[in-house]
Order: structure tokens, then C-alpha cells, then sequence
């Protein structure tokens, strides 16, 4: 399959994270992105190409206008308040004060617009963002004119991000983006598979109260991991959505095996739902390496899953999420799209 790649993503190059309760360099940093990428061109994958140019009208249409303001102009509202370092949430509406202003001061505007204080804003992060969704648009594209599979090498992530919140390392969440944007142009029924070690709060979100994108996502359990709050099982939909969103948490030091069955109930409610499309976010955190996860996958069940995915024999769009065990983070995405393409016709 063909890649959807461009250096645009080492814009987002910060140096700080909070990290149980020290400051460490970032987990998700731009090394990532360039060993997947010299993965791709070692295994011959397949060709690797730029993305377009969709501008703001695809992320609008499933993320608030104002949010979207607020991130093209945070790192220097930032700067202009005089702060040193990089943008970082200190102060939350949480359960005991929400009121519904919104804060004109950047430092109470940030804690508004942010779900997790780990991620800064630094300069450039935006900018990468927007390549980010250009990928994963062009990557969808290229699904939607007849390719039965393509990858986009996207970063930063996006499937924490929701209608109008960042955290967890994401700014726009690039899997909704790409399946509206498959919708818009057409489709009638698309899914989104999330398979990164953590929950795709984000997505969940957005699509919560619809119909017409079936959620489904296998990660550590909530009461264990981040995103902490939302994920569990009883998560289900609302209204309309009811029954198109699906959870499969699953407890610390879960092997493949266990994964694997989630996984395979996850594709079984897929082909019931008789999806024309289908997304999935491909976090490789779920590495038995990988220093902020817990679930025990080794380098070769990528494989084994890549070509269980090409078996519902959809059209699949790939979008890179998580994966923080850096020297393996390209064996391991690199295995999941080969174990596709042998699998797929
Ligand atoms: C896209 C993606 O994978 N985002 C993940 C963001 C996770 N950020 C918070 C991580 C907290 C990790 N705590 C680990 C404790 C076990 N040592
Ligand atoms: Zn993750």
C-alpha cells in the first residue's frame, strides 16, 4: 500500500511533558515519525507521497470553531503574555466550577480547551497539526478513488482530541476528520477501529450521539490507565448512536491472546454493521516494550492482526497514533500494514 508522509510533523518538536510528577522529554516525538517512515522505505512497502492541501473546512466539520481558534493562536498568546516556556493547562472547569465563560486570559483559556496538562502547546505545534489532518486526508482519498488500502503517517496523533478538546499528545483528531470527510464524499457507513493502547476518547466523543460511524475501540482499562475517565464498556451511544459505540477494556498484562478476541468480536461487529469504510487508528502501544503501556503484544501478533483487518476485505484507511517504544515503533506499524497487504486480494 502507498504512504502519505511529510517532514511538516517535526514542527511539533516539544521539549517538556509532565510525567509522573517530573519533567521528561516527550514520549511522542519526531524520531517517531522518521523510523516508520525509514521502515516503509526499507520494507518496500510501496510508494510515499505528500499530502494536499484541504484547509480548515474538513476539521470544522467535527471540531468547534472557537477551539479551533484558540489552537492556531495559543503559542503566541502565549509568548505575548509574557510566559517563558511552553503552553500548559494548570487550572480546569472541573465538576465544582463550571460556568459557562470562557476565559479571555491564555492560562484560563488553555485549561478550557485542554482534557490532560502532559501535552504543551510550543511554537509550530499547529502547523503541524495541519499537516497531520492533510495526511490523513490524502491518505483517505486515495482509499476513496479505489485503493484498497493506504497509510498515513500522521503526526501528531488525534484520537484524544474531541469536539473541543486536545490532550494526550493530539491536537485534531485526524481519524475523525478523515471519516467525515469519507461520509461528505459518499460513503454511507464508516468505521472507526481503534486500536492503540488507549482509549479513543476523542472519537468516541464525537461521533457518540450518530448513526452513521460505528466507534469501536480496544485499549487498557480506564480505571488504569489514561484517559481515565471515559472508556468503559457500558459506553454504548446515546440517542441515535445507541449501539454503534463499542469498548473492549482490558486489564494490565493482557497478552495477545485476550487482545486478539477482543479484536475479533470488534471485526465481527464491523461486518454486522456492514461498513462501506473503514479507519483504523493505529497506535502501536500495545508493544510489550512500550514505556507508558501495559498490554504484552509482541513485534510478530502486528503482523497476525494486520492481515485479520484485511480478512473483513473493506476499503481501510491506516492513521498512525501512539507508540512510544521508539526503536520498534517501525517493525512493529510496518508489520500490521505488510501483514494486510499479503492478506488482502
Ligand atoms: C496518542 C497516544 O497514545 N496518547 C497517549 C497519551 C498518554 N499520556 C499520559 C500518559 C500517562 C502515562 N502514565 C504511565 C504510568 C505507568 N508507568
Ligand atoms: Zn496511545
Amino acid at each position: 500500500m502507498r504512504t502519505v508522509y511529510t517532514d511538516k510533523h517535526r514542527l511539533r518538536d516539544a521539549k517538556i511533558e509532565i510525567h509522573e510528577g517530573t519533567i521528561v522529554a516527550p514520549f511522542e516525538c519526531p524520531r517517531r515519525a522518521e523510523i516508520i517512515l525509514e521502515r516503509v522505505i526499507s520494507q518496500q512497502l510501496g510508494q510515499v507521497l505528500a499530502p494536499n492541501a484541504y484547509g480548515l473546512e474538513p476539521v470544522l466539520a467535527v471540531h468547534d470553531a472557537g477551539f479551533v481558534q484558540f489552537l492556531e493562536t495559543c503559542a503566541s498568546d502565549w509568548a505575548a503574555a509574557g510566559f517563558g516556556g511552553e503552553a500548559m493547562a494548570n487550572c480546569w472547569p472541573t465538576r465544582t466550577m463550571n460556568s459557562p465563560h470562557i476565559p479571555e486570559m491564555i492560562e484560563g483559556k488553555i485549561g478550557y480547551y485542554a482534557l490532560a496538562s502532559e501535552t504543551t502547546v510550543s511554537e509550530g505545534t499547529w502547523e503541524a497539526a495541519l499537516a497531520s489532518k492533510d495526511v490523513a486526508l490524502t491518505a483517505t482519498d486515495l482509499v476513496l478513488s479505489g485503493e484498497r488500502a493506504a497509510f498515513g503517517l500522521c503526526r501528531p496523533p488525534g484520537h484524544h482530541v474531541a469536539f473541543d478538546q486536545f490532550g494526550g499528545y493530539c491536537f485534531l483528531n485526524n481519524a475523525a476528520i478523515a471519516a467525515q470527510h469519507a461520509l461528505t464524499k459518499g460513503a454511507k457507513r464508516a468505521a472507526v477501529l481503534d486500536v492503540d493502547f488507549h482509549h479513543g476518547n476523542g472519537t468516541q466523543h464525537i461521533f457518540y450521539k450518530r448513526d452513521d460511524v460505528l466507534f469501536l475501540s480496544i485499549h487498557g482499562d480506564p480505571l488504569h490507565a489514561f484517559p481515565h475517565f471515559l472508556g468503559h464498556a457500558e459506553e454504548e451511544g446515546e440517542g441515535a448512536g445507541h449501539g454503534f459505540n463499542v469498548n473492549y477494556p482490558l486489564p494490565p498484562g493482557t497478552t495477545y491472546d485476550s487482545w486478539k478476541a477482543a479484536l475479533n468480536q470488534a471485526l465481527a461487529r464491523i461486518e454486522a454493521y456492514d461498513a462501506d469504510t473503514l479507519i483504523i487508528s493505529l497506535g502501536v502501544d500495545t508493544f510489550k516494550e512500550d514505556p507508558i503501556s501495559f498490554f504484552k503484544l509482541e513485534s510478530d501478533d502486528f503482523t497476525d492482526y494486520g492481515r485479520a483487518i484485511a480478512a473483513l476485505n473493506l476499503p481501510t484507511v491506516f492513521l498512525l497514533e501512539g507508540g512510544y517504544a521508539v526503536e520498534q515503533v517501525g517493525i512493529n506499524a510496518v508489520n500490521v500494514l505488510q501483514g494486510f497487504d499479503q492478506a488482502a486480494d
